[in-house]
């Protein structure tokens, strides 16, 4: 398998499974899912509709709507309250269930943005190091990390070398 960083909006790569950074309650936001929401259109609203939330740790699926994917993996990382409250632990699983979400459905490729290092305010470094680390570990043949600013980017550039 392959891993790539690019810089840009996760919502123009062509991909099979776009990963968002939801929140528990899936029901929309600002940073990525508000750029997935308004780029996919109200049809993947109306699927999260579906499910009673999410727990933080945990990913669900809806199509992509009008996105360039087959799927939305809706992934709920940790709000980072000084990193004692088991975020490392449950922004991997974070990780995690999408990957298992993607392996299950038999994606082909896949792309990430930096869960959890925007509004929910976890250290981009080593927020970075966590998401390669499990990410590494897919069967999944293309993974991507869509990043949108240049400091990100420097934190998944070295934590992938
Ligand atoms: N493409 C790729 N990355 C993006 C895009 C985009 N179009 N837009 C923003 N980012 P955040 P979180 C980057 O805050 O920290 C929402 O309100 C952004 O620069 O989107 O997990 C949800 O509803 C940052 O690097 O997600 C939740 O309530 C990264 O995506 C809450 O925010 C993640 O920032 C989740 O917070």
């Amino acid at each position: 398998m392959a891993i790539e960083l690019r810089l840009g909006d996760i919502t123009k790569i062509p991909v099979e499974a776009i990963v968002n950074a939801a929140n528990s309650g899936l029901r929309g936001g600002g940073g990525v899912d508000g750029a997935i929401h308004r780029a996919g259109g109200p049809s993947i609203m109306q699927e999260l509709r579906a499910y009673k939330g999410c727990p933080t740790g945990s990913a669900v699926v809806t199509g992509a709507g009008l996105l360039p994917a087959k799927y939305v993996f809706h992934a709920v990382g940790p709000v980072y309250m000084g990193g004692r409250g088991g975020e490392a632990e449950l922004l991997a699983s974070a990780y995690r269930s999408c990957l298992r979400l993607g392996e299950e459905l038999g994606v082909k490729s896949i792309s990430f943005p930096s869960i959890s290092t925007g509004a929910y305010g976890y250290p981009v470094a080593e927020a970075a190091r966590i998401a390669v680390e499990v990410v590494k570990t897919t069967s999944i043949p293309l993974a991507l990390f869509v990043i949108f600013d240049e400091q990100t980017l420097k934190a998944y550039s070295a934590a992938l070398e």
